[in-house]
């Protein structure tokens, strides 16, 4: 019987996606480096569908009705090339082959172009969700062509995830790299987001005085709100979590250092690379980089700090509201920070990525998943060149009504020494966008003063150089 679609790699997220694609009603070759798995895949969930087990790259390719289908899911970068060069050979042009692993989009920038001139299409795909997400209907961001597009979306629409409104959570991002450059930015916003939740957490904590268990309630209090979010509900999951050995909250016996994988480090060297401010994404990355180094932060132990104030229980139940306001403004920034990093790789190598769609299938599956997000697709629908969310009225002016308890919080976090770098990134970014002037103009002059970097005139246009080692007159540039 011939597989409208193959997976190699069965790890837990092409096992998952394998299953999802068979409870679909599609047949699926399998395979994987070590066969034990793919054996395994079949003994254990053989009756959720149609499944086609093979050993060999041949019998894998045989398998496969054409065009071919082939999604790969292993590990990224060097594996996923081995992968390539195994399989590549054995294919014809016209077939399709589907990274759904979280490669670098310059990666697959070369492997699309290596491929292309071969004849094959090679859909660079960013799949969010993780393992539930991968078996139950992930948010899928293919890049590529729209040969691949047309031939693969109606099978990635069937095992996506469903937004509310029941559109599937996929889209045609666009060619090449797209796909993993909106997933490598959707993990960056993550990284924002969780850290966002860390601060709001920690002030709840350190402030206002809560206990894990009775942050937990605030957060599901929060959740039936415009904060209403997948990463919003397992956080009060996890806070409400007791260690059964211990019998303390989990939160409290887990050690406080967070790792990462390099998604978010991505996000903001490449945000460096294209000249986009990207603050809260970039403090999101050195808050856990910070985290991690243990001996840094025991050899700063004894420095000094404010002596903490406590609060009494209304005040404690205000200050929960204002935190409120600061992690939805705070949120509002990093999403802007995030989505104009897409327009500029959007125009940096000519995707035309059509913003709305991508809040759109970020509604469902995915690990950013909000109610929010309807919103923005709403400011993007209505208005398609939004040069900043900022600039949508109605998120202008929630920020503009959270701003006053966002400052407060703030005050709070410096006067009681909390730490909350996510927090204060966001409104430097917001008070910066809408200062009347920056700073910047004495930067202008400093450089002029040391290098001859030359400046502009507000008054003139030109550009200028002030013989600072001389008379101090201005001359043209
Ligand atoms: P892993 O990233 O742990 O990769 C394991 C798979 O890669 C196994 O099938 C393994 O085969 C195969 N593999 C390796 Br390692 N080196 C290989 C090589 N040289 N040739 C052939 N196969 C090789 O699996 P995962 O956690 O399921 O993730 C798969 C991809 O999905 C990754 O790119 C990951 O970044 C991405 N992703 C993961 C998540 C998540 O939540 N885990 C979410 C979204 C995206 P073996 O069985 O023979 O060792």
């Amino acid at each position: 019987k011939s597989a409208q679609i193959g997976v190699t790699g069965l790890a837990v997220m092409g096992r998952n996606l394998a299953r999802n694609f068979a409870r679909n009603g599609y047949t699926v070759a399998l395979h994987n480096r070590t066969a034990s798995r793919t054996h395994d895949l079949v003994a254990e969930f053989g009756g959720e569908g149609e499944f086609v087990p093979t050993e060999t790259a041949e019998e894998f390719v045989a398998a496969l009705e054409r065009p071919r289908r082939l999604v790969i899911m292993v590990k990224a970068g060097d594996p996923t090339d081995a992968v390539i060069q195994e399989f590549a050979p054995l294919l014809e042009p016209g077939d399709m082959i589907v990274d759904g692993g979280n490669a670098h989009f310059a990666d697959t920038r070369r492997r699309e172009r290596e491929l292309r001139e071969r004849g094959i299409h090679f859909v660079g795909t960013g799949v969010s969700g993780g393992e539930e997400g991968a078996l139950n209907g992930p948010s899928i961001m293919p890049g590529g062509s729209e040969e691949s597009y047309a031939a693969l979306g109606p099978m990635l629409e069937k095992i996506s995830a469903k937004a509310k409104d029941g559109a599937p959570c996929v889209t045609h991002v666009g060619p090449d790299g797209a796909g993993h450059f909106v997933k490598m930015v959707h993990n960056g916003i993550e990284y924002a987001d969780m850290q966002l939740i860390g601060e709001a957490y920690q002030l709840l904590r350190d402030v206002a005085g809560y206990s894990p268990a009775q942050i937990a309630d605030i957060f599901r209090k929060w959740n039936t709100g415009r904060l209403d979010s997948y990463l919003i509900e397992i956080t009060a999951e996890v806070l409400s979590h007791v260690d059964a050995a211990t019998g303390k909250p989990f939160v409290d016996v887990v050690v406080d250092e967070a790792e990462q994988k390099g998604t978010g480090r991505w996000t903001v060297q490449i945000a460096l690379d294209l000249g986009v401010p990207v603050s809260g994404i970039a403090e999101a990355v050195f808050a856990r980089s910070l985290s991690g180094h243990a001996d840094l932060r025991a050899a700063s132990k004894d420095l000094a700090g404010p002596t903490p104030t406590a609060l009494s229980e209304p005040e404690a139940a205000a200050f929960a509201d204002r935190v409120e306001q600061a992690l939805y403004a705070s949120k509002i920034v990093s999403y802007t920070q995030g989505f104009h990093e897409i327009t500029a790789g959007s125009e940096a190598y000519d995707w035309d990525i059509d913003l709305g769609a991508v809040a759109s299938i970020w509604r469902g599956g995915c690990i950013i998943r909000a109610a929010f997000l309807d919103r923005i697709t709403a400011a993007y629908d209505a208005r398609p060149d939004l040069p900043s969310l900022l600039a949508d009225k109605t998120f202008a002016q929630e920020i503009g009504a959270a701003q006053d308890d966002w400052r407060a919080v703030l005050v709070a976090a410096t006067v009681e020494g909390v730490p909350a770098p996510g927090f204060a990134a966001a409104l430097a970014y917001y008070d910066a966008l809408r200062a009347d002037r920056l700073p910047a103009a004495l930067t202008q002059g400093q450089r002029d003063f040391f290098g001859a970097h030359t400046y502009r005139r507000t008054d003139r246009e030109g550009a200028f150089h002030t013989l600072w080692g001389g008379d101090r007159s201005e001359v043209p540039a």
